[in-house]
């Protein structure tokens, strides 16, 4: 089954909490990232925890390999699971957050392609193939790649074989869950749930929209 997880960007800890109760019962992690930390602090991941879902730091870790390992050290304490960074800054950035995660027991993904229409500016034209690679050559456990762009992700596939793909861009950004859930590994939906008036009703639909792993 492909993995359902709510991108959690409400920039409140009353709405977040609110929300990750009502979709709890129907998705597989919580992914956060600045506009919830930078409103609530980097504790709100410890209040988090308490769903018992795996929970995702959405940083887009982008910098010198000594700077990758402070921030990812920084993650892995305040009880994340995994951690998301850039492939552009070469594979020694990316290892150095690999290490760290595969250190703490977690788990490392790196943005091979981004899901919104600039994605197509700089990613294509080799570089996510290239980053794809980087996955590979560093051990790290997956990609995140464009629900947006099933053709894409489909190409991306083929060059990390068995490895993970977290799915962002399907709701709000246009994507089809029927279009990308038999490609990846999972289905990362933000706006299309806690917008939603019923974020637990909305969260139970992505759910059962996500079908099976193909
Ligand atoms: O390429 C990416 N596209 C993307 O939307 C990489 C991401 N990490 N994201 C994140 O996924 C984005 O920052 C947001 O947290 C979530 C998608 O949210 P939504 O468009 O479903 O509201």
């Amino acid at each position: 089954m492909t993995d359902l997880i709510l991108a959690l960007d409400p920039t409140t800890r009353t709405d977040a909490m609110r929300i990750a109760s009502a979709a709890a019962p129907h998705i597989d992690a919580i992914k956060i990232g600045y506009p919830l930390i930078l409103a609530e602090g980097l504790g709100i991941a410890k209040e988090l925890k308490a769903f018992g879902l795996p929970l995702i730091a959405d940083f887009k870790v982008a910098d010198i390999p000594n700077t990758n390992q402070l921030i990812a050290q920084q993650v892995f304490e305040a009880g994340f699971s995994g951690i998301i960074c850039h492939g552009f800054p070469g594979s020694d950035s990316v290892k150095a957050c690999v290490n760290v995660a595969h250190d703490n027991g977690g788990e490392c993904y790196v943005v091979a392609e981004m899901s919104h229409p600039g994605g197509a500016e700089f990613f294509q034209s080799g570089t996510a193939e290239r980053i794809a690679r980087v996955v590979i050559e560093t051990g790290a456990d997956g990609i995140i790649a464009p629900a947006t762009r099933p053709e894409r992700t489909r190409i991306l596939r083929e060059i990390i074989g068995t490895r993970k793909i977290l799915s962002p861009g399907v709701g709000a950004q246009g994507g089809d869950p029927d279009a990308i859930a038999g490609l990846v590994d999972g289905i990362i939906v933000g706006r299309a749930i806690y917008e939603s008036n019923d974020p637990g009703a909305a969260a139970a639909r992505y759910a059962s929209l996500r079908g099976k792993r193909t």
